[in-house]
């Protein structure tokens, strides 16, 4: 018999940096008296990532749907964009702000990443864009997507929310396509509280964004643009120059645990898990994501959410319901029958993963699923 968790097992804690090392950078900030608007932190802050980046094209924002949405404003997207209906709602949103119309396509089985047939199938003379999603971190078909966009004619821009510190061969993820946000929400493996980023290639695009982030201002009489608050402060920036610097550590602790997961879960029946990535990936463990197959496990993903609710632990089915079955998408029109999207939506379940989890919890986590599996299978016998 498997005791329930003391306290509440969640799908994710964000990791905090020492409270005494914190504090000192809170000296600073009440020395200054310095909170928000461009300040020294946000500056150092955004030095870093030019560095982590390795380059000059970054822009930080409040949080990633901000940065998103005043992306595909600043870069003048419209019309219609390819989009996948596998991923957190904020990414259609970001559309929706804009008055672009989102068409959703289906997603590829095995990373749940924009299936490029698909895109390239649902292209129309409205086409502007493609926004595809890395989604738990997984990259992308980069190199298919960047040559449909380039013989279309298309922006490829990237929601790469859950992807900050993935590297595709040498290059960080944000290298790729013609744009990419990334998410510092305290969920998130790397998070600022609440935060966002936009990577992109073309350097003219920075001046614009630092207008729409802030009014539209160029100066203390001038507003060029009608821009909106979108703007970093100096509490935010100063959690990202701290997590930045445990983001190894943090990692490290993240793929033992997905480790752990994959060793423990391959073998029961009814547990699908995504093939291993490629040696050319350096994967940052965003998410611990599984597959209930209902007939060979024995009990429907939403049971077994359910279920691990008993024991006190709260996985969560992110993503589901797909964006184009929420209320306010219902009357998008959609051609694509979403197969695969539909299934995966249907039987995926993200099991807790964060630095300070402990690997004898996930064992426990573990030993619960598959007692659960056993239970059906022994009640399925009588
Ligand atoms: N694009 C994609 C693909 C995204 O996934 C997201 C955000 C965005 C765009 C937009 O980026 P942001 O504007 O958020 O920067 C969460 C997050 O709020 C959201 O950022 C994230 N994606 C989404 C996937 O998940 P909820 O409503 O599911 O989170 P919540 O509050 O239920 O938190 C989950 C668990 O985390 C809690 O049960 C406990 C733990 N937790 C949470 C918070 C906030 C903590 O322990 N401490 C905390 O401070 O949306």
């Amino acid at each position: 018999m498997i005791r329930a968790f003391e306290k509440p097992i969640y799908v994710t804690r964000p990791f905090l940096p020492p409270l005494a090392e914190f504090s000192q950078g809170l000296e600073e900030i009440w020395e200054t008296r310095w909170l928000t608007n461009d300040g020294p932190i946000l500056r150092r802050f955004t030095q870093a990532l030019c560095n982590f980046f390795e380059t000059d094209n970054v822009c930080l924002f409040n949080n990633g749907t901000l940065a998103l949405q005043i992306a595909l404003q600043g870069m003048g997207i419209s019309g219609e964009v390819i989009t996948t209906p596998f991923t957190f709602v904020a990414t259609t949103h970001a559309l929706f702000w804009n008055k672009i119309r989102p068409v959703f396509v289906d997603i590829e089985p095995e990373y749940y990443t924009l299936d490029p047939e698909k895109v390239e199938a649902a292209i129309t003379p409205w086409t502007t864009a493609i926004l595809a999603v890395h989604v738990y971190g997984y990259p992308c078909k980069l190199n298919v997507l960047a040559d449909i966009a380039r013989r279309h004619n298309l922006r490829l821009i990237y929601d790469a929310a859950h992807a900050f510190g993935v590297r595709v061969g040498t290059k960080p993820i944000g290298h790729f396509g013609d744009l990419s946000m990334f998410s510092f929400h305290a969920t998130k493996s790397y998070h600022s509280m609440e935060g966002g980023l936009l990577i992109f290639k073309e350097a003219g695009l920075k001046g614009t964004l630092d207008y729409l982030k802030n009014f539209g201002f160029k100066n203390e009489e001038e507003v060029v643009m009608p821009g909106t608050n979108a703007k970093m402060n100096e509490i935010q920036a100063l959690m990202g120059i701290q997590v930045l610097q445990y983001l190894d550590e943090i990692v490290q602790k993240r793929a033992r645990i997905t480790e752990l997961y994959r060793q423990m879960l391959r073998d029961i029946p009814g547990i699908h898990l995504t093939p291993p990535s490629s040696p050319d990936i350096l994967y940052t463990h965003a998410y611990m994501p599984i597959e209930i197959n209902e007939t060979e496990f024995r009990m429907s993903r939403d049971e077994l959410h359910e279920e691990l609710k008993k024991y006190n632990v709260f996985s969560r089915k992110y993503f589901y319901p797909l964006i184009c079955d929420y209320a306010c998408y219902r009357n998008v029109s959609v051609k694509d029958p979403l197969t695969i999207a539909r299934r995966v939506a249907d039987r995926i379940l993200t099991l807790p993963i964060y630095d300070a989890l402990e690997l004898s919890d996930v064992e426990t986590i573990c030993e619960i699923i598959l007692s659960l599996h056993r239970g059906r299978r022994h009640e399925s016998q009588f």
